[in-house]
């Protein structure tokens, strides 16, 4: 039985298709999945705008204002709740005058009633005008719609292409309203296409050289990009521009010149790559940097791609031997372990077997909210016989799987991770992470230094915690 409903879905027979039991002989049974959640479920998901600026892509950006054109509450989720550090340093040799302005900052039209009523692309002028006055050093203003201004039918397009000449530098919309898709997944579509539309092929860098790589899909998370840059940088590679950690507006522009592209969240950002590839015969590779087996393969087939095989190996015998020893000691620690890995969609399968085979934990469930297809694929083909795999869980379902599983540790988000606890299981966030970067060599370490931690913490034993 591939499929399987949970208890508390009863009266929702939809779910049964969304939840599969790794089964081998079975490889052919689809999970249902990149579609709108079904009505009773209490889903984890977040929407288009999450997906595009405020989770990921346009809100890691250093240099821009990034304003978001609706009533007050989307704004709220667009600053503070995100961990994507930016250093003041531009590629024109210039310094950005705010340290870390992407997560210090943010901007909106405040859409009151009248404006709905009346139309709000005046007020969204004015915004966008204060903005600039106030902030005149941002290199661009990058403009959101939501689902308020999705429905008033504001043509925020317009109004950017307006303000662009007005103001003499790029005004670029993004059309996200939350209605657009199922979940984040769409807002990474849309910003895609966006970014590659209105910038890319705009600009030129001011110097090529031949070991030119773009790093498509890593948005910094709590320094994980600075981590690969060690590696890649180390190793002879030029980072001519970041999508979208720590980016400066300009390096979009001039993506299309480089040599290789390297697809790192291959859900969010595979779209940009194949565009640019389409267009400007870039080719691209996926890679994965997550544990230190998945660094070496990846570091060595970029070693061979450039022809900087020794390099590559040096870069490998230091970061990785840095973390031998420590590494086999948590494994010692944490083998038998069991965890549950609730991520938005590609850590689920990114963990999978680097925690099994390089930590010895035992994962018993993957669930992400927003992959398709492909990454359930993946998924399936990463995890062992007999474990349970859905998509777009609902809360009810991850307490379903807690009392019944017992798992050791869940792998999730803020809004699951307190509701793991009141059940007294240790839960870390491997969105935002607890003591990152998780990528990586040292991330790799990290992350089982808080696992480890998590699980041993003294409170597990020193309180009662509901378990029925
Ligand atoms: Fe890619 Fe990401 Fe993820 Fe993602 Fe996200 Fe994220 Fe995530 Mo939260 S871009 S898909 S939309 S790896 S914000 S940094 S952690 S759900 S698994
Ligand atoms: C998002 C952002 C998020 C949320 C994480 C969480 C992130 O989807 O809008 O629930 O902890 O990584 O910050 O995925």
């Amino acid at each position: 039985m591939p499929h399987k409903l949970f208890e508390i879905d009863k009266e929702i027979p939809e779910r049964e298709k969304h939840i599969y039991i790794k089964h081998c002989s079975d490889e052919d049974n689809e999970i249902d999945c990149n579609k709108s959640t079904i009505p009773g479920c209490m889903t984890e998901r977040g929407c288009a705008l999450a997906g595009g600026r405020g989770g990921v892509i346009t809100g890691a950006i250093k240099d821009v204002i990034g304003l978001v054109h609706s009533p007050v509450g989307c704004q709220y989720y667009t600053t503070g709740v995100k961990r994507y550090p930016s250093k003041p340093q531009l590629p024109n040799g210039k310094t950005f005058p705010i340290d870390n302005f992407n997560l210090k900052y943010s901007f909106g039209t405040d859409l009151k009633e009248a404006n709905v009523v009346f139309g709000g692309t005046k007020k969204l002028k004015e915004a966008i005008i204060e903005s600039n006055k106030e902030y005149p050093f941002a290199s661009a203003i990058y403009v959101n719609s939501t689902c308020t201004t999705g429905l008033i039918g504001d043509d925020v397009d317009a109004v950017c292409k307006e303000m662009t000449e007005e103001l003499g530098k790029d005004v670029v919309a993004f059309n996200t309203p939350g209605f657009s898709g199922v979940s984040q997944s769409k807002g990474h579509h849309i910003t895609n296409d966006a970014v590659f539309d209105r910038l890319v092929g705009t600009k030129e860098p001011p110097k090529t050289t031949g070991y030119d790589i773009c790093l498509i899909g890593e948005y910094n998370i709590d320094g994980d990009l600075w981590v690969l840059e060690k590696y890649l940088t180390e190793m002879g590679l030029n980072i001519l521009s970041r999508f979208s950690g720590d980016a400066s507006h300009d390096e979009l522009c001039w993506m299309h010149r480089s040599k290789l592209n390297l697809v790192r969240c291959q859900r969010s950002a595979t779209y940009i790559a194949d565009l640019i590839e389409e267009k400007y015969g870039v080719p691209y590779k996926k890679v994965d940097f997550f544990s230190t087996e998945y660094c070496d393969d990846n570091l060595r087939m970029l070693g061979r791609y450039f022809g900087l095989e020794e390099e590559a190996e040096v870069v490998i015998e230091k970061y990785h031997g840095e973390v031998k020893e420590e590494l086999k000691w948590y494994k010692e620690q944490l083998s038998g372990k069991k965890v549950y890995i609730f991520s938005g969609g590609p850590k689920s399968w990114h963990l999978s077997i680097p925690l099994e085979k390089e930590l010895g934990l035992d994962i018993i469930a993957v669930a992400s909210q927003f992959e398709h297809l492909d990454g359930y694929d993946k998924m399936k083909a990463r995890v062992k016989e007999g474990t349970t795999i859905l998509d777009d869980p609902n809360s009810l379902e991850l307490e379903e799987l807690i009392l019944t599983n017992k798992p050791d540790l869940i792998l999730a988000g803020i809004k699951e991770k307190y509701l793991a606890y009141k059940h007294g299981i240790p839960a870390i966030q491997i969105h935002s992470y607890e003591n990152g970067p998780y990528i990586g060599y040292e991330g790799f370490l990290n992350l089982a230094k808080d696992i480890y931690n998590n699980i041993n913490a003294p409170v597990w034993e020193l309180m009662d915690f509901e378990s029925e």
